[in-house]
């Protein structure tokens, strides 16, 4: 069931390519754009080849960017990519992961985009813990939400229900704390 501390912020736990009512979900990229594991493994398979192609053309990004293609075969009209920083590697972390999800909600309010979905960026193959990487993600949606106009919605989805529990401990914290 989804969490409901904020008017909108939702945690669900899921499948990031399987987010019927959402306009645009936001894939952990890797730097060329192409399919690769976990979530980026999900959302090209679903999306078709097309979502490669249409990556080539803006590839490569760097830690903390974000770009924004159509979502081709998914349920979503677009994909997001962020190329979130491998933990330890791409410094400072925690300013390049806020950095993402401040690109990408720009990216959203510039397409006036309603309804958005999140997986946790950088904490599969690049190593981010999931508590560091909630807190960041959570805080960041919270203070960029402020001067949103267009957001109707933000979800985060979670793999499992571990992640789902950390997302929404620190969600109730913040949301409790202002
Ligand atoms: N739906 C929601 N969450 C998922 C899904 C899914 N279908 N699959 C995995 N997760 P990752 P990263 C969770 O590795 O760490 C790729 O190969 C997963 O449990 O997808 O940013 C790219 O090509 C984890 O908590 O992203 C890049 O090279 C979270 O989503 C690199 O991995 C992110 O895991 C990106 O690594």
């Amino acid at each position: 069931m989804p969490t409901s501390q904020h008017p909108l912020i939702e945690c669900i736990q899921g499948d990031i390519a399987a987010q019927n009512d959402i306009e645009a979900v936001i894939n952990a990229a890797n730097a060329q754009l192409q399919p690769g594991g976990g979530v980026a493994g999900a959302l090209h398979r679903a999306a078709g080849p097309e979502l490669a192609r249409a990556g080539r053309d803006l590839a490569p990004i760097r830690p903390g960017q974000a770009v924004i293609t159509p979502g081709f075969n998914l349920p979503n009209a677009h994909v997001i990519h962020c190329l979130g920083p491998v933990y330890g590697v791409d410094e400072p972390s925690a300013e390049l992961l806020a950095s993402c999800y401040r690109h990408a909600l720009d990216l959203a309010e510039q397409h006036s985009i309603q309804r958005i979905a999140f997986p946790a960026l950088s904490t599969g193959v690049f190593g981010y813990p999931m508590e560091e990487a909630a807190e960041i993600a959570i805080s960041t949606v919270l203070t960029s939400l402020a001067n949103c106009s267009t957001l109707e919605l933000v979800r985060f989805v979670l793999f499992d229900e571990a992640s789902l529990a950390v997302y929404q401990r620190w969600l109730e914290q913040m949301t409790d704390a202002t």
